[in-house]
Formats: C-alpha cells, sequence, structure tokens
C-alpha cells in the first residue's frame, strides 16, 4: 500500500510536467500515459479452504443486510462445460424489501462458488440481458466455447441477479430501486460483501479482484471501470453495451424503416402473459428475406476479403472494408421481383440508413453507427436478422426494456403490453428523449443509472494500476463496434492519445453479438488480463481458434457458422486496435502463425 501511494505521488509530480513534455514534442504524438509510471500491482496468492462448506452460514452470518440461504459442496466435475475442481457453492440475497412502488418483492440474489483451493482471486461474473436471474457463478474469459473459466482457474466467482427475480419481463423497472441495482447499484452492494465473505472463508480478502462479462455484462464492466474503480483490479468488458438506453431505441427505429418493407404480416400480438390480441401489423422478419441477407453477405466478402492479404472467406481488415464496399454500388438492384438475387431501391436504401445508425427527424444521431460486415448473412440466435427483427419487436428486449426499464415515466402497463405495436408506435422525436429524463418518483434517467458517468474518463482506474481489456464482434447487430471504437478513441484522447498503458480493445472480426458467426471466436482474455495487472505484461496478439464440425465433442460448443471452406479449427490472432491480423504471404492460412497485427 504504501508503495502504490508513493507511486501515485510520483505520478501527480509526472503530470504537471507534462504539459512541457507535450509541448516540446509537437502535438498528435502525445504519450503521456505510457510515459508515467503507474503503480505495479502485486501478484495474487495462493490460500485453500479446507472446511466443511455446510458449516459456512455460521461463519457468515455477520454480513451487514445479507442473508445466506444455502451452502452446498459441488464436487469436482464439469461446470459450464469445463473441468472444474471442489468447491463450495453459497447462495445469498442482500437487501430483501417489498417496493412501496409496484408492491413486488425483490432482492438482490447472489452465488458465490469458493474454490477449496483458491488463487487468492475474485471475479465478479457480470451478467447479461436485463439480467434477472443468477447465471452459474463460472466466470467467462470472453467469446464462445471457452475451454476454461475463472472458476476452472481458480477464482472465487460470484454471480447475481443484479437485484430483481425476472429474467424474462422488464416490469422490475416500474420500481425505482429495481432500476439503480440493475444499473449499477447490485454490484456495488454485491463487491464489499464478497470481498467479506471471501475474507471469512479464506482468512484474506482476495489480493486481486476482476469484473468481467459480456453484452449487458460489458456494460457493467465499463460502469464498474468508471463507478467502482476502486474496488477492481482488472475489468473485462465483453460487446459493452454502455449505450444500452440508446442501442434499445436504436432498434425500435430499425422496427419502423423494415415495416415498409415487409411483405408478410403479423396477426396476433401477445402479452407477458400470453393474453393475444389480433392484429394486422406488417412481420418486419420479412423486409429482407435470409437469402437477400445472405446475398449481401457474399457481396461484401467478395470486396473486403482481401484486404487483409488473403482471400480466405474471412473479413480480417473490417476498416478498410467500409471504405471499399457500398450497398449502392456492390449490391444488384433488383429489376423485377425480390428473388434474393438482388435488393430493391427501397431495401438499399434502408440497409444503408440502418448501418449509417437511427436518427430522429431532425437528422441527429439516437446512437451509433454499425459498420458492413460479412456476418450480416448470420440465421443464428446471435446473428443479424435474430437482433434486428427478432429481439426488436420481443416483449422481454427492446421494446418492453425502452417501455418499462429506460423511459421516465414508464411508457406502458404491463398487463396490456405487447412488442410490436409499442415498437411501431415508438416516436424517436418526442419518446426518445425520455431516456435522458427524470420525474418526482424515478430521479435518476436511463442514462444515468445504465451509462458509467464517464467512459472516457477512466483515471482512478489507471492511475491505480488497474488495467481493462474490451473486445467486440464487428458482425454485433445490436451493440455497435463503431459505439465502441468511439469510446476507446474518446478513452485515447483522454490520455493524450495514447490509452495503451492501461487499456486494450480487441475486435474480434465477424463474430457475432458475444459469440458465434464467421469467426475465430475461442480465445481467453482473462489470463492475459490478470497477466497485465500482477505482472505488468502488456498483451499483445492473443490467439483465438474457430469452433468448426469435430472441433468439441460437445455440440453445443460447436459454431454451425464456421465457414465450410474453413479448416474447424482455424486460428487467428486476435489483434489490439487498429491493428490488423494480416497474412504474412507464406505459409498455412489456417494457422494464427503465418499473420501478424499490423496497421
Ligand atoms: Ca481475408
Amino acid at each position: 500500500m504504501h508503495q502504490n501511494r508513493k507511486h501515485l505521488a510520483m505520478r501527480h509530480t509526472v503530470l504537471a510536467l507534462l504539459p512541457v513534455a507535450l509541448g516540446l514534442s509537437g502535438c498528435g504524438g502525445g504519450d503521456s500515459s505510457s510515459a508515467v509510471d503507474l503503480p505495479a500491482l502485486a501478484a495474487a496468492l495462493p490460500a485453500t479452504f479446507s472446511g466443511d462448506c455446510t458449516t459456512l452460514p455460521t461463519v457468515l452470518g455477520t454480513l451487514p443486510n445479507t442473508t445466506i440461504t444455502s451452502a452446498t459442496t459441488v464436487a469436482a466435475g464439469t461446470v459450464a462445460n469445463v473441468t472444474t475442481a471442489e468447491h463450495c457453492r453459497v447462495v445469498g440475497k442482500m437487501n430483501e424489501r417489498v417496493s412501496a412502488v409496484d408492491g413486488n418483492p425483490y432482492y438482490i440474489g447472489f452465488e458465490i462458488r469458493l474454490p477449496k483451493t483458491w488463487n487468492g482471486r475474485f471475479f465478479y461474473q457480470a451478467n447479461g440481458g436485463t439480467d434477472g436471474a443468477i447465471g452459474t457463478a463460472s466466470g467467462g474469459v470472453g467469446g464462445g466455447g471457452a475451454l476454461s473459466t475463472a472458476l476452472s482457474k481458480g477464482f472465487a466467482v460470484l454471480s447475481s441477479d443484479a437485484g430483481h427475480q425476472s429474467q424474462t419481463t422488464p416490469f422490475f423497472g416500474l420500481d425505482p430501486q429495481a432500476r439503480l441495482d440493475y444499473g449499477y447499484n447490485a454490484v456495488g452492494q454485491l463487491t464489499p460483501m464478497a470481498k467479506n465473505l471471501i475474507k471469512s472463508v479464506y482468512g484474506k480478502a482476495p489480493d486481486r479482484s476482476y469484473l468481467g462479462g459480456c453484452s449487458n455484462g460489458g456494460r457493467h464492466a465499463l460502469v464498474a471501470a468508471s463507478r467502482y474503480a476502486d474496488q477492481y483490479d482488472g475489468i473485462l468488458a465483453g460487446a459493452p453495451g454502455y449505450n444500452l438506453p440508446k442501442a434499445a431505441v436504436a432498434q425500435l427505429w430499425g422496427v419502423q424503416q423494415y415495416a415498409p418493407l415487409a411483405t408478410g404480416r403479423i396477426t396476433s400480438v401477445a402479452t407477458a402473459a400470453g393474453v393475444t390480441s389480433t392484429v394486422d401489423l406488417p412481420d418486419v422478419s420479412t423486409a429482407f428475406t435470409p437469402a437477400e441477407l445472405s446475398m449481401v453477405s457474399s457481396k461484401i466478402l467478395g470486396k473486403c476479403d482481401a484486404l487483409d492479404g488473403v482471400a480466405d472467406a474471412w473479413v480480417g481488415d473490417v476498416a478498410a472494408c467500409q471504405a471499399a464496399f457500398s450497398v449502392a454500388n456492390d449490391v444488384p438492384t433488383c429489376s423485377g421481383a425480390r428473388d434474393g438475387t438482388c435488393l430493391t431501391p427501397a431495401q438499399k436504401t434502408v440497409l444503408s440508413n440502418v448501418h449509417s445508425g437511427a436518427k430522429n427527424s431532425s437528422g441527429t444521431a439516437l446512437y451509433s453507427s454499425f459498420p458492413f460486415d460479412a456476418g450480416i448473412g448470420s440465421t443464428s440466435s446471435s446473428g443479424w436478422a435474430a437482433w434486428k427483427f427478432g429481439n426488436a419487436t420481443s416483449v422481454g428486449r427492446d421494446p418492453g426494456a425502452t417501455a418499462f426499464i429506460f423511459t421516465t415515466p414508464p411508457q406502458a402497463n404491463p398487463t396490456t403490453f405487447t412488442g410490436l405495436p409499442f415498437a411501431l408506435n415508438f416516436n424517436v422525436d418526442t419518446d426518445a428523449p425520455k431516456i435522458f429524463a427524470t420525474s418526482g418518483l424515478y430521479t435518476e434517467s436511463a442514462m444515468s443509472f445504465m451509462a458509467p458517468p464517464n467512459p472516457a474518463n477512466l483515471s482512478k482506474l489507471r492511475d491505480r494500476g488497474a488495467k481493462i481489456i474490451a473486445y467486440h464482434g464487428t458482425s454485433d447487430p445490436i451493440f455497435s463496434f463503431n459505439d465502441t471504437v468511439s469510446w476507446f478513441q474518446s478513452l485515447m484522447a483522454a490520455n493524450n492519445g495514447d490509452a495503451s498503458s492501461f487499456a486494450r480493445l480487441y475486435p474480434v472480426a465477424g463474430m457475432n453479438h458475444c459469440s458465434g458467426g464467421m469467426a475465430v471466436d475461442q480465445f481467453d482474455l482473462l489470463d492475459p488480463l490478470v497477466n497485465w495487472v500482477e505482472k505488468g505484461a502488456a498483451p499483445a496478439s492473443v490467439t483465438a481458434a474457430a469452433r468448426g464440425t469435430g472441433t468439441s465433442a460437445i455440440a453445443a460448443l460447436v459454431n454451425a457458422e464456421v465457414p465450410a471452406t474453413w479448416s474447424p479449427g482455424r486460428t487467428r490472432p486476435l489483434c489490439p486496435w487498429p491493428t490488423v491480423a494480416r497474412y504474412n504471404g507464406s505459409g498455412s492460412t489456417e494457422v494464427a502463425a503465418n499473420f501478424s497485427c499490423k496497421s
């Protein structure tokens, strides 16, 4: 601790000299963060718990506002498809209460898994969607089909429902406190509790603490990096939906773009309670057929594949692809009926607009643009069509989240709420601003409780020696890769042009939302993060593998979207943005070693 304080004091001295140094080195090339001596954090030391898990509730009975409901031994075996050693699973709840607004009971539910042989580290597993369920506390290391977890590595891992017990409906948003718990306060409450719990079990608090997740979990990660920088040494942010309410609004805007193109009709809609009513509305999933999206994907591939140095059915240089490809020039225009080989002029306009990003009627951006990527043809549940048409019209996803959690005041009644009508009737001029609104009952806006207070300013995290690694699939249809690049650029700007002393962004070319797609999506970014935090080893390229047919005996771990022309286990380097994995010019194109991260 004393050593860290000394380093911090030194840092302030260096900062005071910076303007002079920058003046001498000219503009644009500032490198203050790497020039500054950030404190080095000591490596975590292992410990063991040799006692009986079932006695833990007695030991843990003094945690404030916390009830332990069970503590059981989990024998060595498979957890989240990964071989895992014996551990204790402790389940509990914090801050039990009954809402004065909706009359429903609430608490912050959690489980924490405590290895008998512990590596001295804590991992907060931030979950996806609108939370509401305690996912198995295994601790994801990034991507899909991971071969290890934080738990299998020996971390103590916590997972929570973020303060409400309803995973499939968004109606908890009626309760003001449940909104805040979901946004940030569950992490704020659970983190010190978990550290105290760990101390009670092992005799010491965690030496090092990490928080990671993807999607909403990536949002939690950036929120924690901003709000709870004093609590975490390493942050792993996957597909960070750090502008989540804006992304949801953009989805509703998208539904309104697709509607005029639809050839099919929807004749009934259902509430969360299963009450159906007869309607006659456009079926937006018919705006672009799978054949049309596959055709667009092939056109993108044709134009962009070779830009990374090799035509290998993989677009590695996504930035160059944006300059090379255009819907107007590279997608055939239908001269007759739609047959899957062309798009109508109206379809081309919508596809361009959707990638340019949602805007209100006066042209003001409501969210980010999206890059064109060959993954647009994905037919998986994490792919383009599933998100743009399915989740954008479902009660539990974008319409419901916007109606009940993200707009103030909440805009609908749970008993009658249906997704598609809400999306079609959402007013992007008068309703969209409600994600910034407050009221007497709802004193924080959604953009206040969901977004990091200032994602560009992570100086507190930086200055204590903590590190952050982000990753994002370039084919992500819901949280735009471009939005994450915008964040990273703002972080660089706030650090005189270079945040590399404490932050890395790894694009995952072709990956859908958090996993899947025409991508090498099996990777582990947790080990590089730990090595950076605890050994000062800054990460460079990280090898990722495809999960094609035959790469795993577990069917769920095989990615059906790996192209047949690829070796099923093809590897590629993940490269720190803005470098790109480029073919070296010789050797097998199926092997990462023959690619290098270059600008
Ligand atoms: Ca290529």
